[in-house]
């Protein structure tokens, strides 16, 4: 059987990404289908991100679904840096007069599948084979399978936001785009656990058994991560294994007030910094993580995608509205620049608190005496605020 329809936005992946533009497009009047290769299920139980800069919390307040964000997420006005076993506050308030909002993206992305599910938009879960065509031309088209049926939906555009192993970037013809690409000899072991934070701030902690975070998601939520090598699996790390290394990376007060208990999930990711150029070909856009990934040290993955979505939804909008090519034209150029600065800025604090296996003791006393002069200056200070609590979108335009 041979199922067609038309919409004016195929989005392909129900990620943050897509569903933001999804819900942004509505608002607009204008029509969106999404296509998701997950179970619903699948999609609303992932765990990532936790960190929201504040152009993010913004863009979830206009897309109309941040009710339960600013009832439950955390206002944080600073974080801590451990550098071998001593404190360094960074008061992200005081020194950029902004704060980050923690709040897992496993909630954002509920509440956005809720909102679109209360507006009866039309996603198709589990679409398999999904394939994108005829971008190049005037009228693009998606074809899928779903619930037996092979399906087609003719469009205006195609909305990439398929993650980075998606059908979308992988479609596009050898010799149209390049890739920057830099894995790195490590990953994070992450764990999530139904126990109070082990502090009120999150903690960064960098000192000679290597990395530490301890993160949140709530007052009875705690999010640890440490880093391990890329070689390891996640089957070789016990519960009692992880709390014994996190807490020898941290230091008396944190060990101390850690309260340990049963993770509810364990899983390592790779860290990878990735950029694709463009992002547009024709009438196909990617958007978050189909483009681009940074290791996750920075806390700007998340953020990246909604800032893309933020300026792809504008493109649409001018477009339909106002019969305006201009933020369409735009988009990859504006969307690379703020990439750039975040990768960049992840590459650098990933360098800064990691070890890698091939430094030797030089490099780790370079990276100690960067610690020193940027923990003990006030530029250095700010340097890590503004970039940490997002730098603005506009910023650098004026020349
Ligand atoms: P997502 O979230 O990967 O969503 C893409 C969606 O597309 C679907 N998909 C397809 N659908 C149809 N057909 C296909 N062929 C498809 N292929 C894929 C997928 O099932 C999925 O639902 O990308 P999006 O929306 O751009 O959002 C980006 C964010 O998820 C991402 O930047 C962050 O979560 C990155 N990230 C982290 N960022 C942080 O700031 N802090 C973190 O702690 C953090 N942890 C993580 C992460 C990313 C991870 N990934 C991608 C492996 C931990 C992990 C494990
Ligand atoms: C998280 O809570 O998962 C988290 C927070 C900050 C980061 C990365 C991950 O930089």
């Amino acid at each position: 059987m041979n199922v067609s329809h038309r919409t004016q936005v195929a989005i392909i992946g129900a990620g943050p990404s897509g569903l933001l533009l999804g819900q942004l497009l509505h608002r607009s009047g204008i029509d969106a289908v999404i296509l998701e290769r997950q179970t619903a299920e699948h999609v609303g139980n992932r765990i990532r991100a936790g960190v929201l800069e504040q152009v993010t919390t913004e863009l979830v307040n206009e897309a109309g679904v941040g009710a339960r964000m600013c009832r439950d997420g955390l206002v944080h006005d600073g974080f801590e840096l451990l550098i071998d076993g001593v404190r360094h506050r960074i008061d992200l308030k005081g020194l950029t007069g902004r704060s980050v909002m923690v709040y897992g993206q496993t909630e954002l992305t509920r509440d956005l599948m809720q909102a679109r599910q209360a507006a009866a938009l039309s996603t198709y879960y589990e679409a398999g084979e999904v394939a994108v065509h005829g971008y190049d031309g005037a009228r693009p088209w998606v074809t899928f399978k779903h619930g037996g049926a092979e399906q087609r939906i003719d469009c205006d555009f195609i909305a990439g936001c398929d993650g980075f192993h998606g059908a979308c970037r992988a479609s596009l013809p050898a010799g149209s785009f390049q890739e920057f690409e830099r894995v790195y000899p490590f990953g994070w072991l992450g764990v999530m656990s139904d126990t109070p934070p082990v502090n009120d701030e999150l903690i960064y902690a960098s000192g000679p058994r290597g990395f530490a975070l301890c993160s949140m998601r709530s007052h009875v939520r705690s999010r640890y991560y440490v880093q391990v090598p890329s070689t390891d699996k996640v089957s070789q790390w016990s519960d009692e294994a992880f709390w014994d290394e996190l807490r020898l990376r941290l230091d008396d007060k944190a060990r101390a007030t850690l309260v340990t208990g049963p993770s509810i999930e364990k899983s390592i990711a790779p860290l990878r910094s990735f950029v694709l150029e463009p992002l547009r070909f024709g009438r196909l856009f990617l958007a978050g993580d189909a483009g681009h990934i940074v290791p996750p040290a920075g806390a700007k993955g998340l953020n990246l995608a909604a800032t893309d979505v933020k300026l792809l939804a504008e493109a649409f909008i001018g477009h339909y509205r106002e019969r305006s090519n201009a933020g369409i034209d735009h988009y990859s150029a504006r969307c690379l620049r703020r990439i750039w600065r975040a990768e960049r800025f992840s590459w650098w604090f990933t360098r800064l608190l990691h070890r890698f296996p091939d430094d030797g003791p030089i490099i780790e006393r370079f990276n100690r005496a960067e610690l020193d002069y940027l923990l003990h200056s006030q530029s250095g200070l700010r340097t890590i605020a503004e970039n940490y609590v997002g730098l603005p979108l506009d910023f650098g335009d004026q020349g």
